[in-house]
């Protein structure tokens, strides 16, 4: 299998931890499409992924699957434990939904601030801006910490009992608010306290590891 992502995304980050949480990482090649020179909206790459986004999975046949939960999904069903999308279909209904709204709410808020209210990837990639629609996002990922904060006040993950994909999306949130220096507020301890449990998972360190290492080499 080859995902085809960059090095240091929050989005792509999400499918390398799905990846060393399922311990796949034998199986899985990456291959480096450069975001801030705009190689992911060229023909050649929109042909593998209609969005023009990362990451993409490319199956051994040449199948394609994009998009951060669809490919979580297809490498949670490949094999055993931990389970990342859920076993029973309550655990997959509650992941989907806190997955999707960690999305929607907080993590697609932060990147839709990031490519409308600031630089973004540079004049070459953001072809349109609107900075107001920007800066509405921002307000709505800083509600979605106080919910999310609010949340984790009541249970120790993101859907519930068990690490899952939902914590994976609001860990890629994290790692985008960092970048584009969005601190998430002192008092939400709650949120905080999750984030350094995170923090602390072998998957998350690879991660981390891996983004110091390749910064270092460059
Ligand atoms: N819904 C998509 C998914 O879940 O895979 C969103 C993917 C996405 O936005 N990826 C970012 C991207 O391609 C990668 S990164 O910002 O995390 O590095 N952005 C480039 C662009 O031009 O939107």
């Amino acid at each position: 299998m080859t995902i085809h992502d960059w090095f240091d995304g929050p989005y792509p980050a999400r499918v390398r931890i799905a990846i060393a949480e399922k311990q796949l990482e034998s199986r899985v090649r990456f291959a480096s499409v450069n975001l801030w020179t705009g190689e992911h909206k060229t023909p050649a790459f929109l042909a593998k992924n209609y969005s023009g986004t990362l990451p993409v999975l490319e199956l051994n046949d040449g199948s394609l699957i994009a998009e951060c939960t669809a490919i979580t999904e297809y490498l949670d069903n490949l094999d055993g434990p931990p389970t990342l999308t859920g076993t029973t279909p309550f655990e997959k209904g509650t992941i989907h939904m806190m997955s999707r709204r960690a999305e929607l709410e907080l993590l697609d808020a932060i990147s839709v601030y990031f490519h409308h209210a600031t630089p973004g990837l540079g004049p070459k990639v953001e072809l349109y801006q609107n900075p107001e629609w920007g800066m509405r996002q921002r307000d709505r990922a800083m509600r979605a910490m106080d919910y999310f904060d609010t949340l984790l006040k009541t249970r120790p993950y993101i859907a519930g009992t068990a690490f899952s994909m939902a914590d994976i999306t609001v860990i890629g949130a994290f790692i985008f608010a960092a970048i584009v220096k969005l601190e998430v507020p002192a008092q939400h301890v709650a949120l905080h306290a999750w984030h350094a449990r995170m923090q602390a998972r072998p998957s998350v360190q690879a991660w981390n590891r891996m983004v110091e290492e390749t910064w270092a080499a460059r």
